[in-house]
């Protein structure tokens, strides 16, 4: 199977269904036989990234090597799933600028904030609104909306099969 590397690039709040979508997508592109690989904010914190926290230079930095590590797979002829809140538009443009716009697919999870809450699959949600975690993104730290996204996918109106389906068709054209 021919394939033309590319990163789909997934941003969105805590608990908005980045890393079940993620996932799902590397499933369903793995069984047709491609290369495809997840990179995820959260378990990469665990490892390549554990000195960083989450503050905005903490996590510029976060993005920044996660970009450089998309690209090296990509390089590689990998397609890329990236799961990171990536809260900052000028964080985003770091990465695509790291990436290469050509291969840079910005996905949206727009999962509201209310729907993430509510989820609060890991308590995070109500840790933060007790003042227990500092700079929580959407409760006491800025999560800036893509303007222009390539994608939009929201998981409270989507199934995680069909917000998958979306995805391969917009990565369609990469797949020969
Ligand atoms: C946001 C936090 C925070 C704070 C811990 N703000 O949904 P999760 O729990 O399992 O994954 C989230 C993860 C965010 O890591 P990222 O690398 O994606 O963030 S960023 O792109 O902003 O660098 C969340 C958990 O870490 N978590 N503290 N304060 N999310």
């Amino acid at each position: 199977l021919g394939q033309q590397a590319a990163t789909v690039w997934l941003t969105g709040l805590s608990g908005a269904g980045k890393s079940t979508l993620a996932y799902a997508l590397e499933r369903r592109l793995c069984s047709e036989g491609r290369l495809a690989y997840v990179l995820d904010g959260d378990n990469l914190r665990h490892h390549l990234n554990s000195d960083l926290g989450f503050t905005s230079r903490d996590r510029r930095e976060n993005i920044r090597r996660s970009a450089e590590v998309a690209r090296l797979l990509n390089d590689a002829g990998l397609i890329v799933i990236c799961a990171f809140i990536s809260p900052l538009r000028s964080d985003r443009e770091l990465a695509r600028t790291i990436i290469g716009p050509d291969n840079f697919i910005e996905t949206y999870v727009s999962t509201p904030c209310a729907i993430c809450e509510e989820r609060d699959p890991k308590g995070l949600y109500q840790k933060a609104r007790a003042g227990l975690i500092p700079e929580f993104t959407g409760i006491s730290a800025p999560y800036e909306v893509p303007l222009e996204p390539a994608l939009a996918l929201d998981t409270e109106q989507l199934t995680i099969d069909q917000a998958c389906t979306r995805l391969l068709q917009h990565l369609g054209p990469r797949l020969r």
